[in-house]
């Protein structure tokens, strides 16, 4: 099923036609509405009548965090307040958190994108979708809320956390489809399987996961764990939540909503723009926001885009798997290392517990890469040999794939931290001296 045809399965021409005719209105509207973005363009010698095609909008300068942060709380909105009838915010780590607005119709077309993306996953008005997303100002859970009620199917807005209560109401509400962060679902999936509910107590058939980077392994875990099939679902609230772009059920990578967002890739160093099928830097343009629209966003995420026909009939281009973000990559001894790197290694030996985080500290002036990852109750209380033997065998696979030696400490279960929102998969002790 695909819940808006005409729009998701676009001639590529056509589709290019509404992009362009969108972009310059965007353009118009922020260059009238917003003067950090008028002056910008200003500075670069560009008014909106430049933008003749698509390629033109390689001309407009890039919108960093940072931009977002120094006009804090509004001032790149593009709306009178009074319009603005919703705000949301990511809090960042440091500084001010970055505030977002939404008019009725962004909210509108917000709920029609999330509508997209559980379709995607087959919700439809039979369906009972769990929101085990933080609601309030992230965006996560109200955004797949109106998503759901839009589909027509029952929403269960639990928020995220509750362990317990969650896995209740999963089973007496009879929910067919999970809404969290993937490092939440395995956390529902272990306590799921504590409690010893049989699996024919529930009806669970999908997930849609995103919000935090995730493997194939970990998918395939999740899969497996809650016998469902597992969706990516990615999004950022800069450029407006969940609801960016969803995998459908070929799961080759996550279709972009274009005729709302207008997707590139570039060298994060040059900031040069980089050809379909080269991996890089994803910045977005939003073409059909209202109250904060986004003018080439960097994204610090790390992706490729491809634009070959999907086996689903839909015809936006694809974003591959986010592999990292540029600032979530930390750099030991000069080697550049992803959380997701490190993942893909453990699940794919399965000798261990799927729960793991990264310790970096500094010894002198070495950097040194603890990897810390659980073990079963079983192999716990196994011999001291055996628990040396699989330290190794990680080492040495660690050490293949990122060049690079990585102690591996196996701890007890339980012992790591579970999430019930974004997991936190390094401790950096570096910063801290
Ligand atoms: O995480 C929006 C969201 C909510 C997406 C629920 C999907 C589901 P922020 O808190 O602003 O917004 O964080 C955005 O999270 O730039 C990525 O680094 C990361 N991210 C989001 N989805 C994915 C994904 C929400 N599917 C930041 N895979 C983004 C990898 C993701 N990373």
């Amino acid at each position: 099923m695909i819940w808006n045809r005409p729009m998701e399965s676009m001639k590529r021409a056509d589709l290019e036609k509404l992009q362009l005719e969108r972009l310059k209105k965007t353009v118009e509207r922020v260059y009238h509405n917003v003067p950090a973005y008028r002056e910008k363009m200003q500075a670069a010698g560009l008014t909106p009548m430049d933008m003749q095609s698509l390629e033109d909008l390689r001309r407009l300068p890039f919108t960093v965090k940072q931009d977002l942060r120094d006009h804090y709380p509004f001032g790149l909105f593009a709306s009178p307040m009074r319009d603005i009838v919703r705000l949301h915010a990511s809090s960042g780590t440091t500084g001010n958190p970055i505030v977002v607005g939404y008019t009725r119709r962004d909210l509108d077309n917000w709920s029609e994108l999330m509508a997209r993306t559980l379709t995607c996953a087959g919700a439809n008005a039979d369906s009972v979708v769990q929101v085990g997303y933080g609601y309030g100002l992230f965006t996560g859970g109200l955004g797949a809320h109106y998503g759901a009620e839009k589909v027509g199917a029952t929403v269960v807005p639990i928020s995220g956390g509750n362990t317990k209560r969650q896995i209740k109401l999963m089973q007496d509400f009879g929910t067919t489809i999970l809404a969290c962060t993937p490092s939440y679902a395995l956390f529902l999936a272990e306590t799921l399987q504590e409690s010893g509910i049989p699996r024919d107590k529930l009806r669970l058939k999908a997930g849609i996961f995103g919000a935090e980077p995730w493997t194939e392994e970990m998918r395939r875990e999740l899969e497996y764990r809650l016998q469902i099939t597992a969706i990516d679902i990615y999004g950022l609230s800069e450029v407006m939540g969940p609801g960016v772009a969803s995998e459908c059920p070929v799961k080759n990578g996550l279709h972009i909503f274009e005729d709302h967002f207008i997707p590139e890739i570039i060298d994060p160093v040059t900031e040069e723009p980089l050809p379909y099928g080269e991996k890089g830097e994803l910045v977005f343009t939003t073409i059909t926001k209202e109250g904060f629209p986004v003018i080439r966003y960097r994204t610090r995420d790390i992706s490729v885009l491809h634009v070959e026909p999907c086996a689903c009939g839909r015809t936006h281009v694809r974003m591959s798997k986010v592999s990292g973000r540029t600032d979530d990559m930390v750099i030991i001894r000069g080697v550049n290392v992803f959380p997701s790197q490190v993942e893909s290694v453990l699940l794919s030996l399965g000798l261990t517990e799927p729960h793991y985080v990264l310790v970096i500290d500094r010894v002198g002036t070495l950097d040194t890469l603890e990897v810390w990852v659980e073990v079963s109750e079983k192999m716990f209380s196994d011999e001291i040999r055996s628990m040396e033997r699989i330290e190794r065998t990680i080492q040495r696979e660690l050490e293949s794939l990122l060049g690079l030696t990585a102690r591996v400490r196996l701890v007890e279960p339980k012992s790591i931290e579970r999430s019930e929102g974004k997991a936190k998969r390094v401790i950096d002790r570096r910063k801290l001296s």
